[in-house]
């Protein structure tokens, strides 16, 4: 894919939602520079946060991807119906798969995921990826920012969550480690937190009882921004 000039640079850290960000820019060949945390414009202090040249300021992460995902648009050509169906999964991603995979108190403290218990929203999301590799189907392209969105939000709970059994969804389960493996994935999150991922939802599809495998990992502890 075509590599867009711009002048992107991105404020934001490892073990926070910013390596989404690089994740995505990769995958669709938009060039990224990491800025100086101190210098971070977002308003409310948080990452991640992304300029473009000195006129554009974008935060949260759903929205910057969206804006890298506009400027790989204007290169690769996407029809207005599959930006419409990525840019659709981007704000899901953001406005209702977070507040499941995230519960936050009022203050926004982090102190569980709803993905411990049976769930409606992640249900439908098996039932979608039953059928379909990716997101977007092989007809609408396959792999696109759409899976970037939606699987980082699902992989950071076994991230921060260690021994969650997530094999009540299979084809959720199946889906995340398909994304984690991607190589921009693990350059964008680190080796370690790859490697975790592909071990311990591999245990969860061959476990019997299911999630064995993210009990496995309980002592690799990882720590973050949440
Ligand atoms: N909805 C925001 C959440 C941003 C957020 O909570 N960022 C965390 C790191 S992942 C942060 O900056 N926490 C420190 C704080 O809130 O002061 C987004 O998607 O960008």
């Amino acid at each position: 894919m075509a590599t867009s000039s711009s002048g992107l640079t991105l404020y934001g850290s490892q073990g926070s939602r910013s390596p989404l960000v690089n994740w995505g820019a990769s995958e669709v060949g938009v060039s990224i520079t990491m800025g100086n945390l101190q210098n971070n414009p977002h308003p409310f202090g948080q990452i991640p946060c992304l300029t473009d040249d000195d006129d554009v300021l974008v935060f949260e992460s759903g929205a910057i991807l969206q804006y890298v995902y506009s400027k790989a648009a204007e290169t690769n050509g996407d029809s207005p119906a599959r930006k419409a169906t990525i840019t659709s999964w981007i704000s899901w991603a953001n406005a209702s798969l977070d507040p499941i995979c995230f519960l936050e108190t009022p203050e926004g403290k982090v102190y569980d995921t709803g993905l411990k218990k049976p769930n409606r929203r992640i249900e439908t999301l098996d039932q979608i990826l039953s059928k379909q590799e990716f997101l977007l189907d092989d007809k609408n392209g396959g792999f696109s920012l759409a899976d970037v969105a939606v699987s980082s939000y699902l992989l950071y709970v076994p991230q921060f969550f260690q021994g969650v059994d997530l094999s009540r969804w299979p084809n959720v389960v199946r889906y995340m480690k398909q994304c984690a493996e991607r190589k921009a994935y693990g350059d964008a999150f680190g080796p370690n937190v790859q490697d975790m991922l592909v071990s311990s939802l591999g245990g969860m599809m061959t476990s019997s009882k299911g999630g064995g495998g993210g009990e496995k990992d309980e002592k690799k502890k990882l720590f973050g921004m949440f």
